[in-house]
């Protein structure tokens, strides 16, 4: 399909197109306007040093406030080779965490009045003597391992070096089996490297830019939004593989409207396309590569024909696409992608991506995969942790590759049961929204059930509160210090993170509600400050720099010292896997009884009646946080079902009118959502933007407005693996009546 084509589509009254061009505009470069804007506003107003927390790209700002204590603007740092000097919308929109009246103002604790559960205000001497009194407990009754962190974020570090200290490393977050897990197994196990965050992908000088279900433009990750708009002006190519005609599919050249669940074979056949047409960079396989004799062999029979049955792809589509990339080689980029668990075979699908950039030698070239720099800021001193007698590696043992802890593990040892080695007892939440974020609601409402005790950190009455014994509200990230960031890009910097504001309402800081609970527990020696500004002004003193300068500057950059950022003709390169070359067979996933080559798996597929359930994000929103920020909502206050015209027909569906959703295990959606007709998704799935449907009254906003994707997700294919959650396997099918009509919500 070419550029052309879409254009046309678009004059055929395709709302979203709209949309999709705009995606791209909020960014682009500085104008001469915009350059007067910010002076002006600098003029006016107090600067504080900070980046954002909106999203977990954490861009460098600038938070501009009044001498009435109100935030006027958060504006990119123009030297941060982070962001550009450009925030996103969400980044923009930062205003409003902290303006956000819904917020949590004071401690909670759950209490029984008139025998219905309800919460009461606490001070925070009160709460936190009540968790330093369960974490005593829990210690001396099961073992600090019992008692576990889920986190995201910034307030996750502070509490991870709480929970630590402690002696409890039974610790995870969403953003690895719900997110990039399957990725990192995937491209480690090639490459010996993670492909970590931010994405070494060199999308600036790019030629052909390819994204198999990545959403670039949707997903808003900055810098990546903003090299893939200079790449679009460079005339570089860009292929789209995804069954929706997305916002990066409308500024595609091609754009395959691939069968869900079928990628793997479309890469394959790929392969085959690069090997059998000698379109592969020999060179680079000879030199850097081991396994291609295995590789050819295993291809040799996925033919475009073959994948076109299985996929839907023209095998004429199949082969120009591949002819393009070989064309642009070796500045071209097979996208690693970000939520990438789907299917449950997902680090094979990582697996079969990485394998198409070592054919077209991209790993390690200009226009390809860049060389990240480590930068790493000095650990503060304190005593040695204590060593758990098990930690999340236990809990999540069968899962050979498994490189950080698995959220649903950790809750499946919530569930009492007789063989259960590893039982968690007490939870702590920091900054991250488990109900919305961790498929499989059965399992979590069990699991939270039988906890002696949960404790939740937020700055937002979120529905994961609602399960908490004792609710603590944390400052946004506009009123606090927090760790140094730091990032590696081509340019490796760091940023500090500097309190705008005084906290709003009686909320405080992740690190003062670690360092108060640690104090109570007689941890005092780990948190050997008064105040964390003191820790930042070691580390950056450490590092050269001072949080003086920092204030002033916000962001300092350093030179690489790794050594340059692409291969060097004629230099040896070592990869670090155990050939010590890049590892097109696995003989790591053979030892382990796994496929040592990528292989196409059937995925099961709708029955009669029902859609695949597919979801993804929005510009303008992250997650499930952003639903009740009030300039936020402002711009996108629900979301949408999104239905092809044709089982719109069938189903005599409007655009506007609401539906109700029921899944493949009977699980009807709590609220409704308002159907949107297009052509911009396949007849066999229905399409929404994750984190909307917030059941939490106190949002004032965000309450029962539109649909939790999470809620419809129960049936959950887990990557034997590294344990990624594959949540893409669900089917639904559209009610038009409220089946709730006779019972409360
Ligand atoms: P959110 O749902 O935005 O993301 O999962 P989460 O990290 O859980 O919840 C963030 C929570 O942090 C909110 O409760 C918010 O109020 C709180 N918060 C925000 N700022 C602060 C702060 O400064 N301090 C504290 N203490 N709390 C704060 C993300 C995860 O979800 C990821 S990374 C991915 S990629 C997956 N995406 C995904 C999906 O697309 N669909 C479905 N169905 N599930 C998904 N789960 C995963
Ligand atoms: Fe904030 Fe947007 Fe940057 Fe994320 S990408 S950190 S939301 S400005």
């Amino acid at each position: 399909t070419s550029r052309r084509k879409f254009i046309k589509i678009s004059a055929l009254g395709l709302g979203g197109i709209a949309t999709a061009s705009s995606a791209f505009q909020m960014f682009g470069t500085n104008s001469y306007l915009d350059t007067i804007a910010k002076q002006d506003i600098a003029n006016k107003f107090k600067r504080s040093a900070t980046y954002c927390e909106v999203c977990f790209w954490k861009c460098a700002a600038w938070a501009f406030s009044d001498e009435e204590g109100k935030i006027k603007k958060i504006i990119g740092n123009d030297e941060d080779p982070h962001c550009y000097g450009r925030l996103c919308p969400r980044g923009t929109g930062g205003v409003g965490m902290y303006a956000d009246e819904d917020r949590l103002k004071t401690p909670l604790i759950r209490t029984t009045v008139d025998g219905e559960e309800t919460f009461r205000e606490a001070s925070w001497d009160e709460a936190l003597d009540l968790i330093a009194t369960k974490f005593k407990h829990i210690k001396d009754a099961y073992g600090a391992e019992s008692f576990a962190l889920l986190k995201h974020g910034s307030p996750g570090s502070h509490l991870e070096h709480l929970f630590k200290a402690y002696g409890s490393e039974t610790i995870a977050e969403p953003a690895y089996a719900q997110c990039r897990g399957p990725r990192e197994a995937g491209f480690n196990l090639t490459f010996g490297s993670w492909v970590g965050s931010p994405e070494p992908t060199d999308i600036r000088d790019t030629k052909c830019l390819v994204l198999i279900g990545s959403h670039i433009g949707e997903n808003m990750h900055n810098t990546q939004v903003q090299e893939m708009s200079d790449a679009i002006d460079n005339n570089a190519t860009i292929i789209t593989v995804d069954p929706r005609f997305s916002t990066a599919a409308s500024k595609s050249n091609h754009w395959l409207a691939i069968k869900p669940a079928t990628d793997i074979a479309l890469m394959l056949a790929w392969m085959h396309v690069l090997i059998e047409e000698d379109l592969y960079d020999k060179e680079y396989i000879a030199k850097y590569a081991t396994g291609f004799n295995e590789l050819k062999d295993h291809v040799l029979n996925f033919t475009p024909e073959w994948a076109y049955g299985i996929t839907t792809i023209k095998p004429e589509a199949i082969r120009k696409t591949a002819r393009a990339m070989a064309h642009a080689a070796p500045s071209v980029i097979i996208h690693p992608g970000r939520h990438v668990t789907w299917y449950g075979d997902d680090t094979q699908r990582a697996r079969a991506m990485a394998i198409l950039n070592a054919l077209l030698g991209s790993w390690g070239r200009r226009g390809g995969f860049y060389f990240k720099e480590k930068i790493s800021v000095p650990k503060f001193p304190h005593p040695k942790y204590p060593q758990p007698k098990w930690d999340w590696t236990d809990i999540g043992e069968q899962y050979p590759l498994a490189e950080m802890g698995i959220t649903t593990e950790v809750m499946k040892r919530a569930i009492p049961s007789k063989d259960n080695k590893y039982p968690v007892k007490a939870l702590m939440v920091a900054g991250t929204n488990i109900t919305k974020s961790i498929p499989n609601k059965k399992l979590l409402e069990q699991a939270m059930d039988a906890l002696d005790f949960i404790v939740v950190l937020d700055t937002m009455p979120m529905d994961v509160t609602g399960y908490a014994d004792v609710v603590l509200p944390e400052c946004t990230y506009l009123e606090r210090y927090d760790g140094i960031r730091s990032s590696p890009n081509r340019e490796p910097s760091i940023a500090v993170r500097v309190p705008a504001l005084k906290p709003k309402y009686d909320s405080k800081p992740g690190w003062w509600v670690a360092k108060q609970i640690g104090e109570r527990l007689g941890l005092g020696d780990y948190f050997n400050y008064n105040d964390f500004e003191e820790v930042i002004e070691w580390q950056l003193s450490k590092m050269g720099t001072s949080l003086e300068e920092m204030k002033k500057i916000g962001v300092k950059k350093f030179p690489r010292k790794s050594g340059p950022l692409y291969l060097v003709e004629g230099e040896k390169h070592e990869f670090s896997t155990p050939s010590g070359k890049i590892e097109l067979y696995s003989k790591e996933l053979k030892s382990l009884g796994f496929d040592p080559l990528p292989v196409f798996t059937k995925h099961p597929e709708p029955p009669q009646g029902f859609y695949r359930l597919n979801y993804g994000r929005s510009p303008m929103h992250t997650f499930s946080r952003t639903a009740n920020n009030p300039n936020l909502n402002d711009l996108k206050s629900e979301n949408n079902l999104w239905v092809n015209p044709k089982v719109a027909r069938i189903i005599g569906l409007k655009t506007g009118q609401s539906v109700w959703l029921r899944n493949q295990d009977k699980i009807t959606s709590t609220f409704s959502i308002k159907v949107r007709v297009t052509e911009r998704i396949r007849w066999d799935s229905v399409y929404m933007v994750h984190g909307f449907g917030h059941n939490n009254k106190k949002l004032t906003r965000a309450f029962g407005k539109g649909i939790n994707d999470t809620e419809m997700i129960s049936n959950v294919a887990i990557d034997p693996i590294m344990g990624g959650t594959g949540m893409r396997g669900n089917f639904v099918e559209i009610l038009t009546e409220d089946p709730h009509k006779n019972t409360e919500i």
